[in-house]
């Protein structure tokens, strides 16, 4: 039995300035970097795509960041082009203690699909292996933090419950992006979902 803390999307398109900024998403480094050096198993996620994928708007003809469209694995948010792989705006905030890690997981790299979770692409089936790497090493319960809360930590922590593991969100080390009270409803289904969220 062991816990792991998973840190999601700590990057500096994420943080102010960047491509996809997140109010306040730099706050969440030095309250990440405390939890990094008391954490028993150590997971950073990282959004990797590559130029031209396909939830940014720039690849669809007449649409806008932000528009919803239907995708064959079913609706997707339509994102400014960020976290392109290899890029500046897909390292970590510098701040960020990546050394610390153990596990550095990427997501988002196939053109065709976006990934949210750390668990699975958003067909909700598509495994990242992040699943057979922490119960390989005994993993039982799971502390997330990062950003952004109302989309990739969400996702991954209601893929993580869904996995069986026991689930916690820092919410003082996340911030939201907030798409039309996309936050409420993501704390809302986080709290029905048997997610404890804790400041
Ligand atoms: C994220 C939108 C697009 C996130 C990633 O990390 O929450 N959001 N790609
Ligand atoms: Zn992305």
């Amino acid at each position: 039995m062991a816990d792991a803390l998973i840190v999601i999307d700590v990057q500096n398109d994420f943080c102010p300035g960047g491509a996809l900024a997140v109010a306040g998403g730099d706050q969440v480094v030095a309250p990440i970097n405390a939890l990094l050096q008391s954490a028993q198993i150590r997971v950073l996620t990282q959004d990797w795509h590559p130029a031209g994928h396909s939830s940014f708007a720039s690849r669809h003809a007449d649409r806008q960041p932000y528009d919803l469209i239907d995708m064959p694995y079913g609706k997707q948010v339509l994102w400014p082009d960020h976290c392109i792989r290899g890029a500046e705006g897909a390292a970590f905030h510098p701040d960020l203690q990546v050394d610390l890690a153990d596990m550095v997981i990427r997501k988002g790299f196939r053109p065709q699909i976006d990934s949210y979770s750390a668990f699975f692409e958003n067909d909700r089936t598509t495994p990242t292996g992040l699943d057979g790497y922490l119960r390989a090493r005994g993993v039982t319960s799971l502390l997330l933090a990062g950003l952004a809360t109302d989309f990739c930590v969400q996702y991954s922590a209601l893929d993580a419950a869904r996995l069986g593991f026991d689930v916690t969100v820092k919410l003082s080390a996340c911030r939201g992006i907030d798409l039309s009270g996309s936050l409420q409803d993501a704390l809302d289904a986080m709290g029905q979902a048997g997610i404890a969220l804790i400041d």
